[in-house]
């Protein structure tokens, strides 16, 4: 887990406010439990922060608050899926360790985007 004075500021690479709901651990089904999730793409790792509130992507900085969890980008997997929700714009994170994620936003420029970031840093990390 990433500690509040860890994040490099420079390393910051995108930052903002997802629907979020894990769906497995380990490889084992978890019931689904959507809440808003502020999310921040450091270095290798996707973070995420409790309770967004008056957070917007440019007034965001590490150290603020404390992160919830984070999930290490190398060797996941992201794919769309129309499946595993009735929502729109989700797509599922798996981690090498069997942990999954649904993350969603009804804007859909601003999911395709999150999804391409992510996408760019595991392709990176991948070619390491
Ligand atoms: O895959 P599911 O079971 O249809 O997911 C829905 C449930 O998690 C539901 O909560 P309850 O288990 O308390 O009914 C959520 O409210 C829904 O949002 C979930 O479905 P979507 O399609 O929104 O991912």
């Amino acid at each position: 887990l990433l500690g509040q004075k860890e994040i490099p500021f420079n390393e910051l690479e995108k930052a903002g406010l997802l629907n979020k709901t894990k769906i497995a651990e380990g490889g084992k089904k978890l019931r689904k439990n959507w809440s808003p999730s502020w999310v921040v793409l450091v270095g290798n790792s996707l973070v995420f922060f409790k309770d967004p509130k008056s957070q917007t992507p440019s007034s965001w900085k590490p150290g603020n608050s404390r992160p919830e969890s984070s999930v290490d980008l190398r060797g996941a997997k992201l794919h769309w899926t129309n499946e595993l929700s009735s929502k729109k714009n989700v797509f599922k994170l798996r981690t090498v360790t069997g942990n999954e994620f649904l993350l969603q936003s009804e804007t859909d420029s601003l999911i395709r985007e999150w999804y391409t970031t992510i996408q760019n840093v595991i392709d990176r990390l991948d070619r390491e």
